[in-house]
C-alpha cells in the first residue's frame, strides 16, 4: 500500500477549509501550526479564527509553554533494566504470533494463544516503564496518533501495515484499547510487548475503558474470562493504572482521550496525578479520560454521558491561547470519516477515532493521524467494509454512543 501523501503548507493554504482526500484513502490538512507565532504572542489572532495557512518551522521555539506552574509534581520511577536476552525471545515470540494474525480476514478467525506467563511478565515490566514515564508525556514529532481501538485488532494490525512497525515508526495511542471488540487481549499485548521492546518509539494515554469498573461490565472481562483467565484480566488492568494521561507534541499537540477539564488549571497538575490509579468519579483525571467537545454551549455543560462535562468553543479557545499549544488531538467518540475537527472548518481540536464499522454497528472510517517532523497533519484513513458478510442493521445517525458511568 502506498505511504500516505503527506499535507504540505501550500495544498493547507489552498484550501483551508477543506479536507481534501485522494483515492488511497489519505486526507491532507494544516499541519499544527508550528510556526504560528501568532498564538504564542498576539492573542489578537486566537480568538477570531486560526490562520492555518501559516505552517513551518520558521520560528517555532520548543517548550515556550507559558502555562507551567509550581503544581508539586509526582517523581517519575526509574525505568527498569534492559531486556535479558531470554525476556527479548519471549516478547519477540509475542509479537511474531500476533503480527501473523495479520493473514486472518475477519475478527470471527482470530485466534492467539498466548501463555498466561508471558502475559504475567509483560505487564509486570510495562508497570515498571509506563511508572517511570511522566503523566503528561513530551514527545516529538514525527508521530502516528492513534484513538480507540476497542479490541478491533485486525485494524490495529492495518494501521501498522500502513504506517511501518515500531521502531521504524513513532506511535501515540490514546486510549480505549478494549471493550466492545473481540480482541483487547491481542489488542493490549501487542501494544505492551511493542512497548517492552521500543519504549521510546511507541507511547499509550489512559482511555476510560482502561478501568476495571467499565471493563468489568463492557466485554473485556468476558473477552479474558473465556480465552485465557481473570488473572490475565486484573494484570491487564494493574498496567492500566499506570498508563500516562495525555501528551504534548513538540510542544505544539495536545493530546488525551478525552478532553478538558475545569480543574486543569496547569499542565503540571497532570503530572501531579498519583499513579497507579483508579479513574475517580470527577476531577481532572475523570475529565481527561470522559470529557467531549459539544456546539451545545460555548463553555461547559453537563455531559449525556452522566459522568464528567461537554466543552465547547471558547473553552477550546481559552485552553489554546493559555497553554500556547495549537490544537487539541482526542478520541472518545466515534466520528464518519474516522477524524472530525471541532468546531467544523476549524483546526481547533480533532477527534481521531480509529475502530472501523464500530461495534459492526455504525459505517464509520477509522483514521490514523500522521504527524510529520515539520508538524504538517493529515490522515490516513480506513474506509468501512462493504463487501462482508451483512452485518447487523447499523446504526447510521451518528448519536453518540453513550459509555454510562457505573456507580
Ligand atoms: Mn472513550
Amino acid at each position: 500500500m502506498p505511504k500516505n501523501a503527506v499535507g504540505t503548507a501550500d495544498a493547507a493554504a489552498g484550501a483551508p477549509q477543506q479536507n481534501s482526500r485522494n483515492e488511497e484513502g489519505n486526507s491532507t490538512v494544516a499541519g499544527a501550526g508550528a510556526g504560528s507565532s501568532h498564538s504564542r504572542n498576539n492573542s489578537s489572532t486566537s480568538r477570531g479564527g486560526r490562520d492555518v495557512s501559516r505552517t513551518g518551522v520558521g520560528d517555532f521555539q520548543p517548550g515556550a509553554n507559558s502555562a507551567i506552574g509550581a503544581t508539586p509534581q509526582r517523581m517519575p520511577a526509574s525505568p527498569p533494566p534492559p531486556l535479558t536476552n531470554e525476556e527479548t525471545a519471549m516478547v519477540d515470540g509475542v509479537i511474531n504470533s500476533l503480527l501473523s494474525a495479520r493473514s486472518c480476514a475477519r475478527a470471527a478467525d482470530l485466534k492467539v494463544d498466548l501463555d498466561a506467563s508471558s502475559i504475567h511478565k509483560i505487564c509486570a515490566r510495562a508497570e515498571k516503564i509506563f511508572l517511570s514515564e511522566p503523566g503528561l508525556l513530551k514527545l516529538k514529532a514525527p508521530i502516528n496518533i492513534v484513538g480507540d481501538i476497542h479490541g478491533q485488532f485486525l485494524d490495529l494490525l492495518r494501521y501498522f501495515e500502513i504506517g511501518g512497525l515500531p521502531p521504524n515508526t513513532q506511535y501515540l495511542f490514546l486510549g480505549d484499547y478494549v471493550d466492545r471488540g473481540k480482541n483487547g487481549v491481542e489488542t493490549t499485548m501487542l501494544l505492551l510487548a511493542f512497548k517492552l521492546k521500543y519504549p521510546d518509539k511507541i507511547y499509550m494515554l489512559k482511555g476510560n475503558h482502561e478501568c476495571t469498573t467499565i471493563s468489568r461490565m463492557y466485554g473485556f472481562w468476558d473477552e479474558c474470562a473465556v480465552k485465557y483467565s481473570e488473572t490475565s484480566w486484573r494484570e491487564m488492568n494493574a498496567v492500566f493504572k499506570t498508563l500516562p494521561l495525555a501528551a504534548l507534541v513538540n510542544d505544539r499537540i495536545f493530546a488525551t482521550h478525552g478532553g478538558l477539564s475545569p480543574d486543569l488549571i496547569s499542565l503540571r497538575d497532570i503530572n501531579a496525578i498519583e499513579r497507579p490509579s483508579d479513574v475517580p468519579i470527577d476531577g481532572l483525571l475523570c475529565d481527561l479520560l470522559w470529557s467531549d467537545p459539544t456546539k451545545d454551549s460555548a463553555v461547559w455543560m453537563p455531559s449525556d454521558r452522566g459522568v464528567s462535562y461537554c466543552f465547547g468553543e471558547r473553552i477550546v479557545d481559552d485552553f489554546l491561547q493559555a497553554f500556547d499549544v495549537d490544537i487539541i488531538v482526542r478520541a472518545h467518540q466515534v466520528v464518519p470519516e474516522g477524524f472530525e475537527f471541532f468546531p467544523a472548518n476549524t483546526r481547533k481540536l480533532v477527534t481521531v477515532f480509529s475502530a472501523v464499522n464500530y461495534c459492526n454497528q455504525f459505517d464509520n472510517a477509522g483514521a490514523m493521524m500522521l504527524v510529520d517532523k515539520d508538524l504538517v497533519c493529515s490522515f490516513h484513513v480506513l474506509k468501512p467494509e462493504t463487501s462482508e458478510v451483512p452485518l447487523a442493521p447499523r446504526v447510521n445517525s451518528f448519536t453518540r454512543p453513550q459509555t454510562p458511568r457505573p456507580d
